[in-house]
């Protein structure tokens, strides 16, 4: 690794994210742009309708009832794989796997993209949102498998509320548009094999072109609020665990409490 791990560390902190341009090398990606690909192809033509309304991502790749069980396996590997683990636990206190996701570019090609915290998507006021700022931490590890404008990002913002400004394009409030230009913001540009890792708490938005695909595995600190957002059909089975490194990623999400009776 041409970074050092604690300086890794300390710029995720810092500025809630870290670009690593070629971290991947293409013997290493073979394998995983042939899954997702597999993958790809299945999502499109089930879900034909969404994509021609507008949709710029899938998600829940390692379900069970998707793809088999060695494209599973190789999705798993990854997602645990020694050098990939090392980064998280630069930003997570304990890592827990929490969903991947792909991004790829919409249908019309003239669609906005849209600034966002995700956790705007969760339910939360926006009181609630910036209480939980820094609190329940979400990393996206983004792995491009081919070159891509990337993503925008307000650096440091993962720790720093929204100012007025930023806040009215985000909500789209005040007459402004969510897709607006915001300022400090920086673009990220990707190439294939390049690894971004981003908070998901921070200011960020997609950017839209060329051939994008990229794979996102999200990863969270292992908070019974964050873990409530893991599917459990999209875990490894028992029987793969002692395949797969790291098996403690994979936590069961929470189980509800019994009512009493
Ligand atoms: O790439 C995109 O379109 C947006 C990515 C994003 O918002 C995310 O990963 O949370």
């Amino acid at each position: 690794m041409s970074h050092s791990l604690s300086l890794i560390g300390s710029t995720l902190h810092e500025q809630g994210f870290v670009h690593l341009p070629g971290f991947f090398s293409d013997a290493a990606l073979a394998p995983l742009r042939a899954v997702v690909q597999r993958f790809h192809t299945a999502w499109l033509m089930e879900h034909a309708a969404q994509f021609r309304a507008g949709a710029i991502n899938s998600a829940y790749l390692t379900a069970r009832n998707v793809l088999d069980r060695a494209d599973r396996l190789c999705l798993f590997r990854f997602v645990a794989q020694p050098r990939v683990h090392a980064l998280v636990a630069q930003g997570l206190t304990e890592p827990a796997f929490m969903n991947t996701q792909l991004f790829f570019n919409p249908l019309n090609a003239a669609q906005a993209n849209y600034w966002h915290r995700d956790m705007q998507y969760t339910g939360m006021s926006v009181a609630q949102q910036q209480e939980a700022l820094t609190r329940l931490e979400v990393l996206h590890l983004r792995v491009a498998l081919h070159a891509e404008p990337g993503l925008e990002l307000v650096p440091g913002s993962h720790r720093r509320w929204d100012t007025a400004q930023q806040l009215a394009i985000r909500l789209q409030r005040e007459g402004h548009r969510h897709n607006e230009p915001m300022a400090e913001a920086v673009a990220v540009p990707l190439q294939p094999g390049d690894l971004l890792i981003f908070s998901a708490n921070m200011l960020h938005r997609g950017l839209y072109g060329l051939d994008r695909l990229a794979f996102d595995i999200l990863y969270c600190e292992r908070e019974p609020a964050l873990l409530a957002y893991v599917r459990e059909d999209c875990l490894p089975a028992p029987d793969m665990l002692c395949e797969i490194g790291y098996p403690q990623l994979f936590a069961p999400p929470p189980t509800l409490e019994k009512p009493l009776s």
